[in-house]
């Protein structure tokens, strides 16, 4: 087999892969579900139907195969920029049977493209970049339809398989220390990385200690026990506002019932203590850690405790080394449908000891969303350009809601401090030298 028929057989398997979850995730409810806006933060699911197969049709048979527009009459139905979700049920969408039809005709043609694209030439389809591109947008839009699930009032529709118990995580130390100096945050040769992890540089840390694992629900639970709620020396001036007004006492989907309960798609149970918090905006997890004496790591922090090989003194691609994910290493890909304990994966663990830095949840960073130097927009602004500034928020490491395609060491992801449906918890830091504490 030559390189390009590996290549082209991992392209069939990505795009495969994320179909076959798009498939899952909008045959478990009927059509009603699939048009209906479950929460005014998210679309209706099937609009993410059509959207991820207009996406498609736009990078990889328009713009790699340069074959004519199927449908152009509905690209700006599809268009994220010109209708806000909230606003999407109102549209005239493709109905589920034609947004499924639509998918399917754009994927057929995309297999005979595949088979005739050498991957060498031209920017989009080096490495096969534009497939992968289009692959990690499927998945990142399968978590996305992930969120509405969660968000979807009614009987559980879905089911997975616990994660795996950890084996020794009893004798973790609570933190790990990450010593100082330079190392190489984001990439310039990862083949599928997107436009804001470019290019590499390398970034001077200061000395730091970093949580071993995610912050957990039993902590968070002291946290709220604590009356940290109710206290604004906890919580930035921002925060604070957002707390009053919008009523935050607990996690999103967390209720009192003389215990703490968490509703998890459709099921209700007892918070697990050792379980990863989920579900926490930004000012929550700021205000939790400034209440543990601690704060959040920055962006490069956590680049640096999750990649940074002080033997060697290269970057890894992961934590654990340089391979893709495998089960053993981290629980991403939907394969449960919750983090696992705290401490779980000692086989993915990073140089620096911290475990579940890849997987279970996103962690959300201290940083704003900006380019790194040198960065340049590729192939369009609208994927993390038109973000850049200071109202976004850096959350690293992906969650078991997203697929190991659209989630690496260099990957970021961003949103408001103030959302909470996705599946974001966090970890704390401090400072090791005390000039910066
Ligand atoms: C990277 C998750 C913030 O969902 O807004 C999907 C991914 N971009 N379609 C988002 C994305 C275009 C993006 N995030
Ligand atoms: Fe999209």
């Amino acid at each position: 087999m030559t390189d390009n028929d590996t290549l082209r057989e991992r392209i069939a398997g990505e795009l495969s892969a994320a179909r076959d979850r798009t498939t899952y995730l909008t045959t478990v409810v009927d059509e009603a579900d699939l048009v209906r806006q479950h929460s005014p933060l998210m679309s209706p699911l099937v609009w993410d139907l059509a959207h991820v197969a207009n996406q498609e049709e736009l990078w990889l048979l328009r713009e790699v195969g340069g074959l004519t527009p199927i449908h152009p009459e509905i690209d700006p139905l599809y268009d994220a920029f010109e209708h806000p979700r909230s606003k999407r049920p109102t549209l005239p969408l493709l109905a589920p049977g034609e947004a499924r039809g639509y998918g399917h005709e754009v994927r057929g043609r995309v297999m005979d493209l595949l088979e005739k694209t050498r991957f060498n030439g031209t920017r989009l389809t080096d490495g096969g970049f534009a497939f992968g591109m289009i692959a990690q947008h499927e998945q990142q839009h399968d978590e996305t339809m992930l969120a509405t699930h969660q968000l979807r009032v009614g009987p559980a529709v879905l089911s997975a398989p616990p994660p795996p118990a950890p084996a020794d995580a009893v004798t973790l130390p609570a933190e790990v220390f990450v010593p100082g100096g330079p190392f190489t945050m984001g990439t310039s040769t990862e083949p599928w990385a997107l436009d804001n992890e470019r290019p590499a540089h390398v970034v001077d840390v200061p000395p730091f200690y970093l949580d071993t694992t995610p912050v957990t629900n039993a902590a968070y639970a002291a946290f709220i026990a604590d009356g940290g709620y109710d206290d604004p020396r906890w919580w930035t001036a921002d925060g604070w506002a957002h707390r009053q007004r919008a009523g935050l006492e607990a996690p999103l989907f967390w209720r009192w019932e003389g215990e703490w309960v968490r509703v998890s798609f459709g099921v209700a149970l007892p918070i697990i203590p050792n379980e990863p918090v989920l579900h926490v905006s930004w000012y929550e997890a700021d205000a939790y850690a400034r209440w543990a004496g601690r704060r959040l790591p920055t962006e490069a922090e956590w680049e640096k405790a999750a990649r940074h090989d002080p033997v060697t003194g290269r970057s890894q691609r992961y934590p654990w080394g340089d391979f893709d994910p495998t089960p053993e290493v981290a629980n991403l890909g939907q394969r449960h449908l919750r983090p696992a304990l705290a401490g779980s994966y000692p086989l993915g663990a990073a140089p620096s000891g911290a475990r579940q830095l890849i997987g279970d949840v996103w962690e959300w960073t201290s940083s704003d969303f900006l380019p790194y130097p040198g960065f340049t927009a590729w192939p369009y602004k609208e994927y993390s350009e038109v973000f850049f500034g200071p109202e976004y928020k850096v959350l690293r490491g992906g969650a078991f809601s997203v697929s190991p395609v659209a989630c690496r060491g260099t990957f970021r992801n961003w949103d408001y401090p103030i959302r909470r449906q996705i599946f974001a918890g966090f970890r704390t830091a401090r400072s090791a030298s005390l000039e910066t504490a």
